[in-house]
């Protein structure tokens, strides 16, 4: 079935490092406000919009202390009351990120529930120390460290799967689930369009026993997926989002198709699409600090093992939490501009909902950080500690965290080529990447053949093609460097996609559907043989 959150392209601002209005290096609300025409341009349909709400700010904003204020480095209620409106004006939509598995340690309900006696002890999980001394069991966190926190005064531990400073909330109590509910109306009554929803999938904790030991995240068979998540979000569907006209999209930890089907599922009314990890760890080994050998026949099963699988995909390369991905599944240097079109192409010809992350549609690439004080992202931090108590020696801890980290995707925006890269008149809060010079809006918009120009008419095809949008995917062809599918409407399109993901020259077969009229290049090829330019991305109208 069509719907507008189905069609629309969906821009991710993570919104300290867009655009600063004020010169205080951090970007704001009314900076936002500013660029909205920009995104018009671009055929930007919906904004998600990383956290701005009051916090303070240990894990850039995924700590919240109030839901119902806004952070005042970004701005004030009314600044976000008129981002809604000119928004509304350009008919953008606004999703707003739903952090709701955990709040800031500075949280009312918090604070208040460090007290034992408090009706609010029972917001969040606290538990006596285990009989034989020490946390309650042996869970550890996204960062690296025990997942629970002491408080001397009431002699428990807090569970904490993120920061010590970003308690979980309790969802065995109905209380939590009742405030959730008028969080998400006061959004939605505001004119919020929907939700990402942070680490969905972790809400509800089965059992409380020790986990399978794991080099990360032990517990984990006792929290993610559980069946007690799926009955909270049938009720946060039933209850708040079914009155609005709105979609949720759920970011997924280790999720299985399985899972993600159910998540997903429209009958099963929880949420419209999850966002997966898979597709992006190609390269990577379980732990994603490890790296392997990209191959482009297992990024063709992962992504058609999700495209066949799930009704409805969130389509995505990149967010704040990710590396750029041109530094990536991309070459960064000698094929940075043929490289970015490639994953531009690759991105806007799968079936689900589009979203690009601030600074993608320019190629931002990685930052080159030398030294770890040039970092403020918490998991790299955590990362590095953890690395140094194995005596991991610094020159390969950097290695080895520095590709992966999570500031890659945080640098500044880069708007032109000026000392603050058009972002910032002050200090910017995080390093801005030299290479603005080159790499800035400014520069692509004015120029025939860039990177941003390329996006644009790559999201002008998809608004009216129902092929791209709603079409049948399937795979064709696959070696160590190439993949090629099918998107097709039966009995009125077809279209094939050819990538080549190397710095050399490759091949295709010819025949069958990798035959047709050359529609998208990113090589200016008239027409197609079965021959590849290293990084050539080709998209074919078989019929
Ligand atoms: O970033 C990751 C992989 O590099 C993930 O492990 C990430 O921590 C996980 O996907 C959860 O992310 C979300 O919740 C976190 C927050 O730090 C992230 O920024 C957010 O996207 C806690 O709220
Ligand atoms: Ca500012």
């Amino acid at each position: 079935m069509s719907k507008w959150w189905k069609e629309r392209i969906v821009y991710q601002i993570y919104p300290r490092s867009f655009q600063d209005s004020n010169g205080d290096g951090i970007g704001d609300i009314p900076g936002i406000i500013s660029r909205l025409d920009e995104l018009k341009e671009l055929g930007v349909g919906v904004i998600w919009l990383s956290p701005v709400y009051k916090s303070p700010d240990i894990d850039n904003g995924y700590d919240i202390s109030d839901y119902r204020d806004i952070n005042p480095k970004f701005g004030t209620m009314a600044d976000m009351e008129h981002l809604f409106a000119e928004a509304k004006k350009r008919d953008i939509k606004i999703i707003m990120d739903l952090v709701i598995n955990h709040t800031s340690d500075e949280h009312d309900w918090f604070i208040k529930s460090c007290d034992k006696d408090s009706p609010y002890r029972d917001y969040y999980i606290w538990k006596p120390a285990n009989p034989n001394g020490g946390p309650p069991n042996n869970w550890t966190t996204f960062f690296g460290e025990n997942a629970w926190e002491y408080d001397p005064k009431s002699d428990e531990y807090y569970l904490h799967l993120f920061h010590e400073a970003q308690p979980d909330l309790n969802y065995r109590n109905p209380k939590v689930i009742e405030e959730i509910k008028d969080i998400m109306r006061f959004w939605l009554k505001k004119g919020a369009a929907g939700f990402r929803c942070d680490v969905i999938n972790l809400i509800y904790k089965t059992s409380f026993e020790d986990g399978i030991h794991r080099t990360a995240i032990t517990g984990r068979e006792h929290f993610v997926s559980q069946e007690g998540m799926h009955k909270i979000l049938q009720e946060l569907h039933r209850d708040v989002l079914s009155h609005f006209d709105c979609f949720t999209v759920g970011e997924s930890v280790f999720v299985s198709l399985r899972d993600a089907k159910m998540l997903s599922d429209p009958e099963r009314e929880e949420l419209d699409m999850v966002f997966y990890f898979d597709h992006l760890q190609v390269d990577r080994m379980v732990e994603k600090y490890i790296p392997k050998k990209f191959n482009a026949s297992k990024l063709l099963r992962i992504l058609t093992k999700w495209q066949q699988g799930l009704d409805w995909n969130a389509v995505y390369l990149e967010n704040h939490d990710q590396p750029r991905i041109v530094s990536h599944y991309g070459n960064d240097s000698e094929y940075w501009e043929r490289s970015a079109k490639l994953l531009a192409t690759l991105l806007l010809t799968l079936r689900g909902t589009v979203f690009i992350y601030q600074g993608q549609e320019i190629g931002m690439t990685n930052f080159e950080f030398t030294n770890i004080s040039q970092i403020d992202d918490l998991e790299t931090l955590g990362v590095d500690r953890l690395l140094k108590q194995f005596w991991i020696p610094q020159s390969l801890r950097y290695k080895m965290i520095m590709p992966c980290s999570r500031d890659n995707a945080r640098t500044p925006m880069q708007w032109n080529a000026e000392p603050g890269a058009g972002f910032t008149t002050g200090e910017p809060w995080l390093g801005i990447n030299k290479n603005h010079a080159i790499i800035n809006v400014e520069e692509q918009k004015e120029r025939t053949g860039s990177i941003y120009r390329f996006y644009k008419s790559m999201i002008g095809f998809r608004a009216i093609s129902n092929t791209l949008k709603y079409g049948e995917f399937a795979p064709v062809y696959s070696d160590k460097r190439v993949i090629a599918y099918t998107r097709t409407i039966p009995g009125e399109e077809q279209f094939s996609v050819i990538l080549n993901f190397s710095d050399k020259p490759a091949t295709s077969p010819f025949e069958g559907s990798l035959v047709g009229k050359v529609v998208v290049t990113n090589v200016g090829r008239d027409t197609y043989d079965g021959n590849l330019a290293p990084w050539e991305a080709v998209v074919l109208k078989v019929w």
